[in-house]
């Protein structure tokens, strides 16, 4: 039943329809269906096979940003259910959470930002394309404890070391973890900037950030 519903979901990201999307990511919910395995076993794969095709010529703007919306509309859709199913009720530190400046790409911030929520993390979500200067004022003013920065594009990624480079300009480098994540970042990308942590997907992040915390 779930494979069957889980083939529906990546088509229907495929077909770009939102209203399917909706239907099915509640139909998930009502069957007790994880939130987060409908997300990376069913509406993912369709995404990633929009983008591979987009990347190989054979899809176009339009159906990535379709796909992009229809994936948006499902995460929603499931957003509750995942907010639900978070048992930690403690608060285990604050997060400031972005897309770094010039990336508009939100779905797997969001998803971040739901799961380290729904883990007990209080989120500060300044949604796509923030400004360096938006990101660590906001790490002040909240006294944060972890800044979180998402990136898609290997054209943006340089912004999460320019944050921590004007962290370090301001001699307040020390004061928060930085914590990276987005399908280009890597390991290597990790050391070179100096951040504290990463990781490759959603509850990762949790996992990373309650390390961070000295929770884990
Ligand atoms: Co764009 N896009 N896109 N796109 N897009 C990619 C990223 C791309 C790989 C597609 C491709 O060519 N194969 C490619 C980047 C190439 C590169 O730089 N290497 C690309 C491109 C080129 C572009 C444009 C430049 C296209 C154009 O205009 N010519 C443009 C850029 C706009 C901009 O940002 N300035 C663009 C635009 C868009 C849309 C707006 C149409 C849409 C986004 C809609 C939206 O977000 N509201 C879109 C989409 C949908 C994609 C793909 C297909 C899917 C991204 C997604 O939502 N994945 C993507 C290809 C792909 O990744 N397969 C692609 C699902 C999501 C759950 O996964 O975001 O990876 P993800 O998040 C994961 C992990 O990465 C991790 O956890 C998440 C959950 O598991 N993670 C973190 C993410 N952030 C984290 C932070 C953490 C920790 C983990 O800690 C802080």
């Amino acid at each position: 039943m779930s494979a069957e519903l889980f083939q529906k979901m990546a088509q229907s990201i495929i077909d770009g329809d939102s209203d399917v999307a909706v239907e099915l990511a509640n139909e998930a919910v009502a069957a007790g269906v994880d939130p987060l395995e409908a997300i990376t076993s069913g509406f993912v794969i369709g995404v990633n096979q929009v983008g591979e095709a987009f990347s190989c010529g054979d899809a176009f703007l339009p159906e990535l940003v379709m796909a992009g919306e229809a994936m948006k509309a499902a995460v929603l859709a499931l957003e509750p259910e995942m907010q639900k199913r978070g048992s930690e009720r403690q608060m285990l530190g604050k997060v400031v959470l972005a897309t770094v400046a010039g990336d508009i790409h939100e779905i797997g911030k969001s998803l971040v930002g739901t799961m380290l929520s729904a883990s007990g993390f209080q989120v500060y979500d300044l949604g796509v394309d923030a400004a360096i200067d938006k990101i660590i004022g906001k790490a002040i003013e909240v006294n944060a404890d972890i800044i979180a920065m998402s990136a898609l594009l290997t054209t943006t990624m340089v912004k999460q070391r320019e944050v921590i480079e004007e962290l370090e300009k301001e001699n307040i480098r020390g004061k928060f973890k930085i914590m990276v994540g987005g399908a280009p970042v890597t390991k290597d990308w990790v050391q070179k900037i100096g951040a504290d942590g990463y990781s490759e997907d959603a509850i990762g992040a949790v996992n990373i950030a309650k390390a961070l915390m000295g929770v884990a």
